[in-house]
């Protein structure tokens, strides 16, 4: 383990014995949702990996220090930062000199995960391709660490506010899969469809276990996709968002928002634009991605009956 990256006890002796482990991100409480709401969502994210028999292992910046596993203290210290840093990739060298506490995006989450020997990651939404990236090149990083990050990442689909055909495209750029979890629509984040579907479809944790563990067999660099749908009574009402993205995307030219601050900037606008209920569908899919991770990271460390693997 390098000496610029803490792993904690707890995590470290799980990845050690093999046992379940979910990493979890922490940008979507350090900047994607409001207080006090950010704190709660963070604590019973680990509740319900504790109760599903795997271990949280919460990653961020503590003081300049990439940290696998943050203690509760930690993760209060992140939430109430007025000054907490977005740290992507990039940024992690950056705390050796700063001190600074961040919040870790998708990309950097992966690769510190990786780094750590955690092979399942829960999250809300990812990044991706925005509008207008054909001129501003506005693209997540978390494009290319999923990329080159060997995890199974549970998400709700790409972010709604983003050109999700054109992060659909990039995705088969960099040859990462993605599948559906007992759907052939791609999610809508918010929503359960977002109008473009997915070539292949899983149903069950063993399923994901038995894919994982083939591209690991192959040698494949990348992560695996596992698009997990907002339960439906759950989502949020098609109808709020009709326009909201647009408005949104009008107000970040309109107030010249750029770089890290674009994606916060809009998860907020439509947050306020639709009374708070977009909010609501955000917490529901993060809860109910966590809960799958949980159980694929139990069937990757109980190993996958062979008939599967062959089957496939
Ligand atoms: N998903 C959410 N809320 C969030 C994010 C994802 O439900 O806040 C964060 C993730 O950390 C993701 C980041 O990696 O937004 C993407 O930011 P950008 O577009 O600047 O790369
Ligand atoms: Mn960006």
């Amino acid at each position: 383990m390098t000496p610029f990256l803490d792993v904690s006890p707890e995590v470290r002796d799980a990845v050690h014995d093999g046992r379940p482990v979910v990493a979890l991100e922490s940008t979507i409480f350090t900047h994607g949702l409001p207080r006090p709401r950010n704190v709660e969502v963070a604590e019973e994210a680990e509740q319900i990996v504790r109760s599903g028999g795997a271990v949280p292992a919460t990653i961020g910046v503590v003081r300049g220090r990439p940290t696998v596993g943050l203690t509760t203290e930690q993760i209060l210290a992140l939430s109430h930062d007025d000054d907490v840093l977005k740290a992507g990739i990039r940024e992690l060298p950056i705390g050796a000199v700063n001190g600074r506490n961040a919040g870790t995006t998708i990309a950097a989450t992966s690769q510190l995960a990786h780094a750590a020997g955690i092979t399942v990651f829960a999250t809300g939404g990812l990044g991706g391709v925005h509008h207008g990236a054909e001129t501003s090149f506005d693209e997540s990083a978390d494009l290319v660490a999923l990329a080159r990050n060997p995890v199974v990442m549970i998400s709700s689909g790409a972010k709604a506010v983003l050109n999700v055909h054109a992060t659909l495209e990039r995705f088969e750029t960099l040859s990462v899969p993605v599948v559906g979890y007992g759907t052939d629509s791609y999610p809508g984040f918010y929503v359960r469809e977002s109008g473009f579907r997915v070539a292949h479809r899983l149903d069950a944790p063993e399923e994901v276990a038995g894919v994982y563990r083939a591209q690991r067999a192959l040698g494949l660099p990348s992560a695996l996709l596992v698009a997990n749908p907002v339960p439906q009574e759950e989502q949020l009402d098609p109808s709020l968002l009709q326009g909201v993205i647009e408005r949104a995307w009008a107000a970040v030219d309109e107030e010249k928002v750029e770089g890290q601050q674009v994606t916060p900037f809009l998860l907020d606008f439509i947050r306020r634009a639709t009374g708070g209920a977009s909010l609501d569908a955000n917490v529901a899919l993060y809860r109910s991605n966590v809960r799958l991770a949980t159980e694929v990271a139990g069937a990757i460390a109980a190993g996958v009956p062979t008939s599967l693997v062959e089957a496939a």
